[in-house]
């Protein structure tokens, strides 16, 4: 028997950040090696995402994932016995072809990510090597460059403001390490400046701050600002502000229009790109994520004619991980990067493909959690394994978070003098003023 045999597959239920039911897999192989997968979920969801598959029902509120489990006992783990672990592509095509779907919506993209990650874990183990040698080889060596959330809002604080994500990048430090200590000001800054305005210190789904009584979206730009200020840092050099808009959450898409129900607006897709140029104008923004709705391709373009020189323009629900939906971006010319999430496409390869295509289109690669996260780090060996040079996490607390940022301390130990950091020169590649 080859070591590297499958010899077992155990799947079961467990629980995420939000405490919301999700799949778990182990691998067994015949050398003894174990890998485990558990995957991730979102709550921001693009429409054209790989399908989550929950039970609906009664238990747990219609999100248990026994459905997921049995798809995985019953079809996905007998066409894994006795295969070779480390065929990880072969293996993901052949779990493909057993959904049959374009959306692996009979199997659950669930199931099946949570096989792929295992398979991946256990060729990993069984090599003894770490993930991110395994899947990225001699040449894998570039500790990503963090991009983290200080305030969270939208559909990650349901009720508070329209905007998701602010975040900040470190831009002028030397290693991971110390980038990552100045966030850490940056977010214990943040949490004065809360108390200081009389604000409680709730935590949002990320672990970043629950922005309670903001009178204006902008709002949470100052205070960033601010935050930087207080922690010692310069706003644009030492440190950068990341905003996701997550946008297609109050996307009207009968009428084409942006809602903000915290200014009581409601702006045509030329209007609310002005006001995001405005908001670049006024604040050191190095990076916007989902601008423009996932319908609005439009309104993603002309923000990209306007902004695409001088920062990073993401597509997340816009692109899903998905190859067709980067190249139509590509094609049409919107935005320079694209969020990486592994179960918005299903399986470790077409991640691998989706990375690779962003890469080879002279886009950037930003591999990112989920809102729904757990234990499991396997994205920062994904980012390590493809040279990808950046990483979104949520924020410095919460453990399903600091899980992630402290394995990429350990990798960048790890590397040593291999290891590779860009900081902000990352941006050089897209930024050309
Ligand atoms: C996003 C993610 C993480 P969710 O929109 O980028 O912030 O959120 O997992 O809810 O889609
Ligand atoms: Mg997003």
């Amino acid at each position: 028997m080859n070591d590297y045999e499958i010899v077992k597959v155990q799947a079961r239920q467990v629980f995420d950040s939000r405490a919301n039911p999700t799949v778990e897999v182990d691998v067994t192989l015949a050398c003894g090696a174990v890998g485990r997968g558990t995957v991730p979920s979102g709550a921001s969801t693009g429409i054209y995402e790989a399908l989550e598959l929950r039970d609906g029902g009664k238990e747990l509120g219609g999100k248990s994932v026994r459905k997921a489990i049995k798809n995985i006992e019953t079809e996905l783990a007998p066409a894994l016995l006795n295969r070779n672990a480390l065929h990880q592509a072969e293996l993901d095509q052949m779990m493909i072809a057993l959904d049959g779907t374009p959306n692996k919506s009979r199997l659950g993209a669930n199931a099946i990510l949570g096989c792929s990650m295992a398979v991946a874990h256990a060729a990993a183990n069984a090599k003894e090597e770490p993930l991110f040698r395994y899947l990225g080889g001699a040449n894998a060596k570039t500790i990503p460059v963090p991009m983290i959330q200080i305030i969270g809002g939208g559909a990650h604080a349901v009720g508070s403001i329209d905007i998701q994500d602010f975040l900040v990048i470190p831009l002028r430090f030397k290693s991971f390490e110390e980038g990552f200590a100045a966030v850490v000001n940056v977010y214990n800054a943040a949490k004065k400046v809360f108390t200081k305005t009389g604000r409680p210190l709730a935590i949002a789904d990320e672990g970043g701050f629950w922005p309670t009584n903001f009178t204006s979206n902008e709002e949470g730009l100052a205070l960033l600002t601010e935050s930087i200020r207080l922690a010692g840092y310069e706003p644009g050099v030492d440190i950068g502000i990341a905003l996701d808009i997550a946008s297609s959450e109050f996307y009207d898409k009968d009428k084409g229009t942006y809602k903000l129900s915290l200014e009581n607006l409601e702006l045509t897709s030329a209007e609310f790109v002005d006001l995001l140029c405005g908001w670049v104008e006024k604040y050191p923004i190095i990076s916007i994520e989902d601008g423009c709705s996932e319908l609005d391709w439009e309104g993603s373009v002309l923000l990209t004619q306007k902004l695409g020189r001088k920062i990073q323009l993401i597509g997340d629900d816009l692109f899903t991980t998905n190859i067709q939906r980067i190249r139509t971006g590509v094609e049409r010319g919107a935005c320079n990067s694209v969020l990486i999430k592994m179960n918005q496409i299903g399986t470790i390869t077409e991640t691998l493909d989706a990375i690779e295509y962003t890469k080879n289109s002279g886009y950037l690669p930003v591999i990112s959690a989920r809102s729904g996260e757990t234990e499991d780090s396997t994205i920062v060996h994904l980012a390590i394994a493809t040279n990808a040079g950046q990483l979104k996490v949520g924020s410095v607390a919460r453990s399903e978070r600091t899980v992630k940022w402290n394995e990429a301390i350990r990798m960048e130990e790890l590397l040593g003098d291999e290891g590779v950091y860009l900081g902000g020169d990352i941006f050089n590649r897209v930024i050309k003023s």
